[in-house]
């Protein structure tokens, strides 16, 4: 045993003194063993001819994000529906249900990010997000889960990737939970893959004397831990063939949409989004244009202003489409990707990362040191044969949670709820109270398992009482 793990420093150290890395070694003689089992276990997974060419290309120099020649607007399906497309909605909402109800369909949570901007212990996916129970994020995809599939008398899976830092724990709060009511056998975590962290001379940073600094490989990273950790498999085997993709941070998101899919069908497409008007030329959200023919996302941060700003003849933005990452993506279009080899650009970040230094102390940085480098999914889109996108209501499906205060704060995310909920009690015939500045009078949650949308709510009018100023009211 001793030997065998001398013989692996001597083989990892070589590897490592060939490009460049091997300072990671320099704690290893002071390691217990199975300290210096995990520090050979992080090293011999790393793929250090890419890593090379990763730091050569995003590390020491910072890439210009080149624009592509032709940016064009991307063509939408609106809502509502214009009138020469209202049966072709019709039929894709029809054909979207079908799917379902045929267990076509699964679900697909991305939730291995840190969540660093929430100031939140944990993964995302635990924080409380509803405004009445406190329901935490996952309870509320859970409960849409369970309510399409009572709609629709179907099984639909939940496929949730997390990454190394919260895996255990995400799976631990899931068993805790009973997972939120599903069945334990339609519910599957994995983890994505990890990327080391690096300081801006391309040297690896260790976090600890046994472990590299490493962070989750972005939500890219999603498209190959599907196949690598068996989620595909697992897929194929129950005979779905679309995803449902969305991220943990929205707790309106409409986890199976029928139309959306339905749409996504009828025209062949491999990868499709759901799609905002910007509330701001440049709000912070990834840009939907038609870049030299392809459907193709441009991160709001790559986008130059005074293209962000540019508006046709009509006075509309030209590039007015916000994407609000939610997408169907086809099983088959992840299984070719993975089978022909693929890889998405990758994208850097300048973070604060903690390290242990050449003498084994651990330095917490006041300024940003280190680079972080992810891929990100929508860059998939330009590789897909087909993608449509539908519009959707902002006010009706996206109230995201991400900062402790402010925009997209736990805060925002509650206003935009209630008013969700008081708009489609209002639908429904229900008189809600309001201040004098518009605002609700009145704390309101709707369980998904009560209505899943306004028509299904409308359907239960008899059992909605009027509600009074500063009224606490929790339909569930
Ligand atoms: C994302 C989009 C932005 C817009 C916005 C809508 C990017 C880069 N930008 O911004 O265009 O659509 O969302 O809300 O995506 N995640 C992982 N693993 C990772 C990194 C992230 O699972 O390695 C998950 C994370 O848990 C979260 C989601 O991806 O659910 C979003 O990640 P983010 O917070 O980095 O992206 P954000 O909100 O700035």
């Amino acid at each position: 045993m001793a030997q065998t793990i001398r013989s692996r420093i001597e083989a990892a150290t070589k590897k490592l003194k060939k490009h460049g890395q091997d300072h990671l070694m320099r704690f290893a003689d002071q390691l217990d063993p199975e300290q210096k089992m995990m520090l050979l276990d992080d090293i011999e997974k790393l793929d250090l001819e890419l890593i090379d060419s990763l730091i050569a290309e995003y590390v020491l120099d910072e890439p210009e994000h080149t624009l592509p020649k032709e940016i064009g607007p991307a063509p939408v399906y609106t809502v509502p529906a214009p009138a020469a497309l209202a049966p072709k909605y019709q039929q894709a909402c029809e054909h979207g249900e079908r799917l379902i109800a045929e267990h076509k369909v699964a679900v697909f949570t991305v939730a291995g990010g840190m969540g660093t901007r929430l100031d939140f212990d944990g993964p995302k996916g635990n924080f409380p997000a509803t405004p009445v129970r406190n329901k935490v994020l996952f309870r509320v995809f859970a409960e849409s889960i369970i309510a399409t599939q009572r709609r629709y008398n179907c099984v639909v899976p939940w496929y949730i990737m997390t990454s190394a830092a919260n895996h255990k724990e995400t799976v631990d709060i899931f068993k805790r939970n009973n997972y939120f009511g599903l069945p334990s056998e339609n519910v599957m975590h994995f983890p994505q893959g990890m990327m080391p962290c690096f300081d801006r001379t391309g040297k690896m940073l260790l976090a600890e004397p046994y472990s590299l600094a490493s962070s989750p490989d972005g939500h890219g990273g999603s498209l190959r831990a599907l196949y690598i950790n068996g989620a595909l498999q697992d897929m194929a085997a129950r005979g779905i063939e679309y995803i449902s993709y969305f991220q943990v941070d929205n707790p309106l998101v409409q986890v199976v949409d029928p139309l959306f899919i339905g749409l996504h069908a009828l025209d062949s497409a491999e990868m499709s989004s759901k799609a905002v008007v910007k509330c701001d030329p440049l709000e912070k959200v990834g840009n939907f244009t038609l870049a030299d023919g392809h459907m193709t996302v441009i991160e709001y941060s790559d986008l130059p202003d005074e293209l962000a700003r540019k508006r046709d003849e009509n006075g509309r933005l030209m590039i007015e489409w916000g994407s609000i990452a939610i997408h169907i993506i086809n099983r088959s279009f992840v299984e070719r990707l993975n089978k022909r080899g693929f890889s998405l650009p990758w994208h850097r970040a300048i973070k604060k990362v903690p390290y242990i230094d050449e003498s084994g102390n651990l330095i917490e940085p006041e300024k940003p040191n280190a680079i972080k480098l992810e891929t990100f999914v929508f860059d998939a889109l330009p590789l897909a044969d087909h993608s449509i996108i539908l519009e959707i209501d902002r006010a009706d499906q996206f109230a995201p949670i991400k900062n402790a205060s402010g925009v997209d704060s736990l805060q925002s995310s509650h206003k935009l709820q209630i008013e969700r909920a008081a708009r489609w009690l209002e639908a429904a015939g229900v008189d809600v109270p309001r201040k004098p500045n518009g605002d609700i009078d009145a704390q309101i949650e709707i369980s998904p398992l009560f209505a899943l949308d306004a028509d299904e709510l409308a359907r239960k009018r008899a059992q909605l009482r009027p509600l009074k100023p500063g009224d606490i009211v929790y339909l569930g």
